[in-house]
């Protein structure tokens, strides 16, 4: 098996101080409620994989049935289109708000009961550095513990144990943890998906305890690195609560295209593609397997995951020197991903950065200052001057063709 420079059985050591909606994926002919809200009013979603792309990234702005997307609320209908097909081949189904969440907050732990189905499981999530001040304050949820990134005064953390809510041990985690204990060992989520279920089960909690906590649920933040960071990307992609979304090194199955990747592979370059992520963890749904070989004949790439968040505020954070994690395939595909926002008019709700020198996973302070420090206080502290947040670079030599790879018209949404 291939070299992994980011060895999982030894992960970096944390280093920094923060420690440690819904879609129903019906028959591919209905519509179907989802992350920014398809309604009645959206195209039908034709069945199939549809034509397939090569050396190229689908085109966002054309639905799958062939019509273009030409205003914001044919977008919001596309987004909802663009889950249900990333789910249906890629992530797993996310279920539905369940019939019951209950919460309360004591000391500094938030507990949460979930039931559906007469089953239930409870989780709890510790809230840390709770800003003094009449509030209510912005949090950033926190994936497990790799990385973790230096969270400015005025934001509370709020550690979220995902491991808890689906396992990501190896192979022999599939379907297992507490979420699969609600909705059965079977369940098509993978891990990516449970994972965000949880953050929406966070939110529930913190709309149900605003009094106590003094916490604004309106304005969330989402991060996590490595396989959390993939965490963090999904989670931002399927709960539009989130407002600020920030994943830190998720690299391959976060922000890479997996086509770029495969690109990357075919010129010799010790990349992760699709056809081993999935033999090494639980993250992506089994439907994902039959289509790893050829993902040209995907109706999407991680471009597109990135877009269900537009134009909600992320920033993506690199590391160049990390060749396995797609120091172009991620580049390429959030150099894509960002016209999503560009036709929205929202470039300043996109970051992509991509620098080197740090170990995997330790955030370098070259990203703080005048990047995630402006997107956090524009975003969750409500500073409008908090910095420049149009950001796309990266301090690699990027010999990467983004025309090529979106051969397609980006259109002005009104
Ligand atoms: C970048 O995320 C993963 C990567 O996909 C895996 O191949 C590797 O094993 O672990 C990385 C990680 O989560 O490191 C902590």
């Amino acid at each position: 098996s291939p070299t992994n420079p980011t060895n999982p059985t030894n992960p970096p050591q944390q280093s920094s101080t923060l420690t440690t909606s819904r879609v129903t994926v019906s028959p591919p002919t209905t519509t179907s409620p989802a992350p920014g809200g398809g309604g009645t009013a959206c195209p039908a979603i034709p069945n199939g994989l549809g034509s397939p792309v090569a050396n190229a990234l689908n085109d966002p702005f054309t639905f799958h049935g062939g019509g273009k997307v030409s205003s914001k609320a044919d977008w919001t209908c596309r987004q909802a289109e663009i889950s249900e097909l990333l789910q249906t081949y890629e992530l797993g189904t996310l279920p539905p708000k369940p019939s019951s969440v209950t919460a309360s907050f004591s000391g500094s732990t938030l507990s949460i009961t979930v039931s559906e189905n007469g089953k239930s499981i409870s989780f709890s999530v510790s809230i840390n550095n709770r800003p003094s001040g009449s509030g209510p304050h912005p949090a950033i949820i926190n994936f497990g513990t790799f990385g973790g990134l230096p969270v400015p005064a005025g934001v509370a953390t709020i550690n979220f144990n995902n491991d808890e809510i689906a396992e990501q041990r190896d192979q022999s985690s599939r379907g297992k943890g507490k979420f699969y204990n609600i909705y059965g060992s079977g369940h098509s989520a993978g891990a990516l998906t449970a994972w965000a279920w949880g953050v929406s089960r966070i939110i529930d909690a913190l709309e149900l305890t605003r009094a106590q906590t003094n916490i604004d649920p309106t304005r969330i933040g989402v991060t996590g690195c490595s396989r959390n960071g993939k965490g963090a990307m999904v989670a931002g992609a399927l709960e539009p609560r989130i407002a600020l979304t920030l994943p830190e090194e998720s690299g391959a199955g976060g922000s890479g295209c997996w086509r770029i990747a495969t690109w990357q592979k075919n010129r010799g370059e010790n990349v992760q593609e699709s056809k081993q992520i999935i033999t090494e963890n639980v993250w992506f749904s089994t439907n994902f397997n039959s289509h790893v070989n050829n993902v040209n004949a995907l109706p999407f790439d991680h471009h597109m995951l990135a877009g269900l968040i537009a134009p909600r505020a992320l920033y993506v954070m690199e590391n160049s020197d990390m060749e396995w994690l797609g120091k172009v395939s991620t580049y390429g595909c959030m150099g894509i991903a960002r016209k999503q926002w560009e036709a929205l008019g929202a470039l300043d709700s996109f970051g992509y950065s991509q620098v080197g020198g740090n170990s995997h996973c330790s955030f370098p302070t070259s990203q703080q200052g005048s990047e995630l420090n402006a997107f956090i206080g524009k975003y969750l502290l409500n500073n409008p001057s908090a910095g420049n947040t149009n950001i796309f670079r990266s301090t690699a030599n990027q010999n990467f063709d983004l025309n090529s790879w979106s051969p397609w018209t980006v259109p002005t949404l009104s």
